[in-house]
């Protein structure tokens, strides 16, 4: 039988056992349901994190798990080297979802991005007639795709990139929100592509100007390249839309300013499963998506069984649930209350984001600790969130909370700002 173990050992066997590749916040999770998550000592928190918006769908989500545990007691995994009974119907499913031809189904988000970068590449040697070897690919700083050696090298971020040289050539950073900077490297007549977040998470939820994705769109169609959106984080109603760029949901929202475009290849995962296993898709139409050949690219466990069978409830929450129009009722609550507590208090500067992505800014350097000791007082009082870059703190609730859950988070931030002492 084993001992119940506390907070404090299960942190130390991750510190003896464990790659030092993180720094969590002092919490050790051990239950989720919905909006809240439990520690290991049964101390209740409202989930601010939603793992990086993989758990848009709330945690424990009784449709997701139904599929899950059905689908796991009939057949989880085949490989691709034979045909199954869920992998057509699943394609079927998301890509008339999301208006596409075709999917080419992996596992994890920078796996998908590194799709995206190939299937990019190989469509300008084969169709717009690159030589060999000569294919390039603009990044935006200040981006975050994920941490595989190719996706790091369009990396401009210290932490991300220093000491894993050398990189992938053919690349181009160019400043993300700056039409003429995107402009000026599409001149190359060897740019393939060009790979970029609706909203930049990691950065700390930079939105970047209403027209900007839309411009950019047209500037890589005036070139001939290909508009490649991450979606990853955005993606799933995170921002209020089922996709942040929006052009092809038919969520009923409607609104002027939204970025209409259609990538040319799509990006995403994380909450593409609810957060109970890696799931990720690469959607393209079938001029681009064709490109590949069988044998030119895999995985073991893309497209198995069991993701098909979860991604497709995944979906299912998010359209039923009405969750995109209530990441936008929200957010709005959301930014409002952060609004009016800015009014209040010269320690938060402002609140940036769209639906329910969003962050404040915390009045101090990103070398100070004073966003990681507001994120400390914030778990005290039944709230978990993390800061990144140094001064700015996340937000990003599961999609599934309620209004009333809302306001009670606001209430816990506003107290928590109000009475941090330094
Ligand atoms: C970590 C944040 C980081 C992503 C976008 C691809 C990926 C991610 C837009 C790769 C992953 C995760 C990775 C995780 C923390 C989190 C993250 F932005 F969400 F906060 F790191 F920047 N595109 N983001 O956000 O997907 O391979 O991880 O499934 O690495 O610490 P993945």
């Amino acid at each position: 039988m084993q001992e119940t173990l506390n907070s404090q050992d299960l942190i130390q066997l991750e510190d003896k056992y464990g790659a030092h590749n993180y720094h969590p916040l002092g919490v050790v999770l051990s239950r989720g349901e919905g909006v809240h998550v439990w520690d290991a000592e049964g101390k209740k928190y409202f989930d601010f994190l939603s793992a990086y918006s993989a758990m848009n769908q709330g945690h424990g989500h009784p449709r997701i798990l139904k599929a899950l545990y059905e689908q796991a007691a009939k057949l989880t995994l085949t490989s691709r080297a034979f045909y199954n009974d869920m992998l057509g119907p699943y394609e079927k499913y998301i890509t008339s979802y999301f208006k596409y031809d075709k999917v080419l189904p992996m596992n994890t988000g920078v796996e998908a991005v590194e799709t995206a970068l190939k299937l990019c590449r190989k469509w300008a040697y084969v169709k717009k007639g690159l030589p060999a070897n000569q294919a390039k690919i603009v990044f935006a700083s200040g981006n975050f795709h994920g941490r595989t050696l190719a996706v790091i090298s369009g990396s401009v971020d210290p932490d991300s990139r220093e000491g894993f040289g050398p990189y992938m050539p053919g690349y181009e950073i160019v400043e993300y929100n700056n039409l003429e900077a995107l402009e000026r490297a599409l001149d190359d007549p060897n740019i393939a592509g060009f790979i970029v977040e609706p909203i930049q998470g990691e950065a700390g939820v930079v939105v970047p100007d209403a027209n900007y994705l839309r411009d950019a769109y047209d500037l890589c169609k005036k070139h001939n390249a290909l508009f490649i959106a991450d979606e990853v984080q955005t993606g799933i109603a995170r921002t209020g839309k089922l996709l942040a760029t929006c052009g092809n949901c038919d969520c009923s929202i409607s609104c002027e300013n939204r970025p209409e475009v259609r990538p040319d290849i799509l990006v995403l995962g994380k909450a593409l499963s609810g957060g109970v296993l890696p799931v990720s898709a690469v959607l393209a139409d079938d001029d681009i998506m064709l490109c590949i050949k069988p044998g030119e690219h895999g995985s073991t466990f893309g497209g198995n069984p069991l993701a098909c069978a979860v991604a497709m409830a995944a979906l299912g929450v998010i359209k039923d649930e009405g969750l995109a129009e209530n990441a936008q009722k929200l957010g709005e609550i959301f930014r409002s209350r952060m609004q009016n507590l800015i009014s209040k208090t010269d320690l938060v500067t402002l609140v940036r984001g769209k639906g329910l992505l969003n962050a404040i800014v915390i009045n101090d350097t990103p070398e100070s600790k004073t966003a990681w000791n507001i994120c400390v007082a914030l778990k005290e009082n039944g709230l978990l969130a993390k800061p990144t870059h140094g001064n700015i703190i996340r937000f990003a609730p599961p999609l599934v909370m309620t209004e009333e859950q809302l306001h009670a988070c606001c209430d816990i931030i506003e107290k928590t700002i109000l009475g941090f002492k330094q």
